[in-house]
């Protein structure tokens, strides 16, 4: 018996294969609500990246392009640029956006390319079985950090959202979180703002989903939620920072 019907939007009629309490459907189904309610949906071109966000495509009635690992805003940006009428987002992880492709990536900001992205901090390398990654806590116990992030060893988690603010091509940057329903109702009128950047064609628009990752965290979905709570948001505080539609 089917007991949920999936809205009429650029969605496929499919199930999410991510894990049990992964954020990924969540943030997914944000982004596409907002592409409906602006009417994006014909123009949408989707950029995804490699790891857990690459499944993107498979749930999306949309023309997208899978890239090298973190050289989605790179694509997304020569795309924008041969193609302004598009509305050009990339959908990338925090190992994808902000380790592997870091320059990528804050390049996109510092020359204000006039495309979005919705980067997913998971605090890990997720696809590949828990890695550490930019965004490892320090303390947070990982494959490759059997005793725990240390700063000493291993450096400070990189604050990704407050970073890309700080660029002068930046539009929009925040810092979101999928932990409680009014959170991801925050998260969703966020992504909307990074999406209307575009729209108005005022540079890079960027926002940071905290996601739950309970199969690398070794937590049940429940308790994932509330450690975001206790313990993520403590070293990546929510918050806009960058908005210049409110300027
Ligand atoms: C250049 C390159 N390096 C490494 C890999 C292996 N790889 C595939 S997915 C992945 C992890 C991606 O992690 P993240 O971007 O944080 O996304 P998540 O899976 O956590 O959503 C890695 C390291 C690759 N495919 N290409």
């Amino acid at each position: 018996m089917q007991i949920y019907k999936i809205p009429e939007s650029l969605r496929k009629d499919t199930n999410f294969t991510f894990c049990a309490g992964c954020g990924h459907g969540v943030a997914i189904r944000s982004l596409c609500e907002c592409i409906d309610e602006l009417n994006l949906r014909e123009k949408a071109l989707a950029m995804v990246g490699v790891g857990c966000s690459a499944f993107l495509y498979h749930f999306l009635n949309i023309d997208s392009l899978e890239c090298p690992h973190g050289r989605a805003t790179a694509e997304a940006a020569g795309a924008k640029r041969v193609n302004p009428d598009k509305f050009v987002f990339t959908y990338q992880g925090d190992g994808d956006f902000a380790a592997i492709g870091l320059t990528e990536s804050f390049y996109a900001g510092i020359r204000g390319e006039n495309i979005t992205t919705i980067c997913i901090n998971n605090n890990n390398y997720g696809m590949t079985g828990g890695q550490m990654g930019p965004t490892t806590l320090i303390g947070q116990v990982t494959t490759t950090t059997p005793y725990g992030r240390s700063a000493e060893l291993n450096g400070y988690p990189l604050k990704i959202a407050e970073h890309i603010a700080m660029l002068e091509g930046t539009a929009f940057s925040a810092r979101v979180s999928l932990d409680s329903v009014p959170n991801i109702i925050k998260a969703k009128e966020a992504i909307k703002k990074a999406c209307e950047v575009q729209v108005k064609k005022l540079g890079f628009g960027f926002v940071e989903i905290l996601s739950s990752c309970p199969t690398n965290w070794r937590m049940t979905p429940y308790e994932a939620n509330e450690h975001i709570r206790e313990k993520v948001v403590k070293e990546f505080p929510l918050g806009i920072f960058k908005n210049i539609l409110e300027k």
